[in-house]
């Protein structure tokens, strides 16, 4: 059995460091010094992760951020059970832009959790670069989302943190759940029939 059980889309203006955050999260370490690269498109890459006792094969889609695959980007939206929307504290116009982000997502997914993430903590915290989103708006604002995180992906701050609330919260919710173990059910039914029609003489 190897499909996924939840799917994460990652979602956010070009450059915020979304593709950092899942290369933090599943291999565990952080490109600095390496030039930027654009996504194309987006990129997929699964991790296996643990909650309430049980393990669960979870997709993330990393999407490109940018207008010019944004028709592109839609279609990763489909089936999400979660997403997360990333904004640089220190860019105004990447917070701007997130409402469009949640608006597209809406619209799509109705039912997906929506998680903000503000990235590079380490770089607020030595004061390399100034706080243009105040605090109380990004407050108010993630009131109604299922929560937000302040991560560093160069020191790995909050990073396993948001992934696991994710997982943690799509495990609680009874029809994701329900999905989830009828996807896991068909699944084992197929691989039965594979095995049978396998001739082992
Ligand atoms: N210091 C620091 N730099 C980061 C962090 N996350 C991303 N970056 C840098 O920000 C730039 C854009 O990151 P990337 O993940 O490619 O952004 P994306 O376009 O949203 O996928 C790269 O130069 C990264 O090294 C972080 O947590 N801390
Ligand atoms: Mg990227």
């Amino acid at each position: 059995m190897s499909r996924c059980d939840f799917k994460i889309v990652l979602l956010g203006s070009e450059h915020v460091g979304k593709t950092s955050l899942v290369i933090r999260f599943v291999n565990c370490r952080f490109n600095s010094g390496t030039p930027y690269q654009n996504t194309i498109g987006a990129a997929f890459c699964a991790k296996q992760m643990q909650s309430h006792d049980r393990e669960f094969n979870v997709g993330i889609w990393d999407t490109a951020g940018s207008e010019r695959y944004e028709a592109m980007t839609r279609m990763y939206y489909r089936g999400a059970h979660a997403a997360i929307i990333c904004y640089d504290p220190a860019s105004l116009a990447s917070w701007t832009r997130l409402r469009h982000w949640l608006q597209e997502l809406r619209t799509v997914e109705e039912d997906c959790k929506v998680y903000l993430c503000g990235t590079k903590k380490d770089l607020l915290d030595t004061g390399t670069v100034q706080r243009e989103v105040p605090e109380d708006i990004i407050a108010t604002y993630s009131q109604g989302l299922h929560g937000h995180f302040l991560t560093s992906s160069k020191t790995g701050e909050n990073v396993d943190e948001l992934f696991q609330k994710i997982v943690d919260d799509c495990v609680k919710d009874l029809k994701v759940m329900k999905i989830v173990e009828e996807a896991r059910v068909q699944l084992q039914k197929e691989d039965n029939e594979k095995n049978k029609n396998y001739c082992y003489c």
